[in-house]
């Protein structure tokens, strides 16, 4: 959806009454808070709705709560323990893979430490009915923290702004961890593919989340410091976080590229197949001038080209866009460059390298061209808007 804060994709239909919600939680030496954090979610989320807790074998009981705590909840809270501590993203991914294998449609992340409010719940699940995810933001108006100290709140805000600005996505909170995402989104993202081990998966889901097309909804929260237990963050899970982002942009945004340039090359393909079909049945077969027929047929093909790139090769990018005369127009403009190049090539191999076969050269110059054609596509005639993100 374009306003009320959504980033922009195909809503997801299920009806409402059907959608089950997994609360995943992962734990680490949260004995402190996850009995009262248990009651205080049941209070938030629908009777049909479950918590599950994955425990990486805290030294300080955290399960034996859980356990005890399961007793109460009898078939709606559920206790997934691990042998030792193997980190945040192995936690969500092993929560989200039990919970697709139990037919969830809706996860929520959650720390166990009370940062984040189960009061927001309700509003996540309602927005979850229009979107594939919805973000607890701290950093959109009516968001914040409570209880920081300054250096705190600069590392958060530093490390926010700096992964938009390497990764170049429009998600104003990409470290927090309340998060909510439909069975859709997880598909969308692809979760064999995450490479995060550690603090750095939240951005990973979110960026992947975002590639993928998802229309995402940031809400705002109040964050406030727990209370009760300590952080597991340190100097050294940050710095690799930091360092994980270049490898995030590298893989996940380099495979969407390569998809792309693979649709792109396979419409340019069928492309060249209807240019030289109309040339054979306007200059063979019925004997019409070369150079207006070849120029006709030029036209055609690029048109062809563009309505394919737009529906298909760049459809991640077009936000559903209708197709416009304006980026016709680009496009048209990207191919004659593209020819001007691929002519330019052409020639300089044939003079310079005198290759056995003609077409050899050609070869060359059609690559040459369509890596321009496709840059200037990509950066230009469908570039992927960010300014449609709008915060509440
Ligand atoms: N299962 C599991 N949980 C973890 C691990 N590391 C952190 N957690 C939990 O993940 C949540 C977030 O960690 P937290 O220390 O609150 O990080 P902070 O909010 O950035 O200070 C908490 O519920 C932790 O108990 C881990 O290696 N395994
Ligand atoms: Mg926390």
């Amino acid at each position: 959806m374009r306003g009320g804060g959504g980033i922009a994709g195909e809503p997801c239909r299920l009806p409402p009454r059907s959608r089950r919600l997994l609360v995943c939680v992962p734990t680490y030496n949260e004995a402190e808070n996850i009995g009262p954090f248990i009651d205080t979610v049941f209070e938030n989320i629908p009777p049909e709705a479950h918590i599950l807790v994955i425990d990486d074998n805290s030294h300080d009981g955290t399960a034996r709560i859980v356990e005890k705590s399961a007793e109460k909840y009898s078939q709606r809270l559920h206790l997934l323990n691990r042998p030792g501590k193997q980190g945040l993203a192995s936690a969500y991914l092993a929560a989200f893979d039990w919970g697709l294998a139990k037919g969830y449609d809706v996860f929520l992340e959650m720390d166990a430490d009370f940062s984040h409010n189960p009061a927001y719940i309700p509003a996540m699940l309602r927005e979850s009915q229009t979107h594939d995810a919805v973000i607890g933001s701290r950093n959109i108006q009516g968001g914040g923290v409570e209880g920081w100290t300054f250096l705190r709140n600069a590392v958060s805000k530093g490390g926010s702004l700096y992964s938009r600005a390497v990764l170049g996505c429009p998600i104003q909170d990409l470290t927090g961890g309340f998060n909510m995402w439909t069975k859709a989104a997880l598909g969308k993202i692809g979760l064999g593919n995450i490479i995060s081990k550690g603090y750095s998966f939240q951005v990973e889901m979110k960026y992947r989340a975002f590639i993928a097309g998802c229309p995402i909804k940031e809400i705002p929260i109040i964050f406030p410091d727990r209370k009760r237990g300590v952080s597991k963050m340190s100097g050294n899970i940050l710095f690799e976080a930091l360092i994980n982002i270049w490898k995030i942009k590298f893989i996940a945004g380099s495979s969407t590229a390569f998809t792309q340039f693979v649709k792109f090359s396979l419409t340019g393909g069928l492309g060249a197949i209807t240019n030289l079909a109309i040339f054979f049945l306007c200059a063979d077969r019925a004997g019409l001038p070369e150079i207006p027929v070849s120029v006709c047929c030029f036209l055609v093909a690029a048109s062809q080209n563009y309505i394919i790139n737009h529906k298909w090769s760049f459809k991640r990018s077009t936000e559903n866009e209708a197709l416009s005369p304006q980026r016709w127009l680009q496009f048209i403009a990207a191919s004659l460059l593209g020819l001007a190049v691929n002519i330019a090539v052409m020639t300089f191999v044939l003079k310079n390298f005198a290759p056995p076969y003609k077409f050899v050269a050609q070869a060359c110059g059609i690559a040459a061209g369509m890596i321009i054609n496709f840059t200037l596509s990509k950066l230009f005639v469908w570039r992927k808007k960010n300014e449609l993100v709008q915060n509440v």
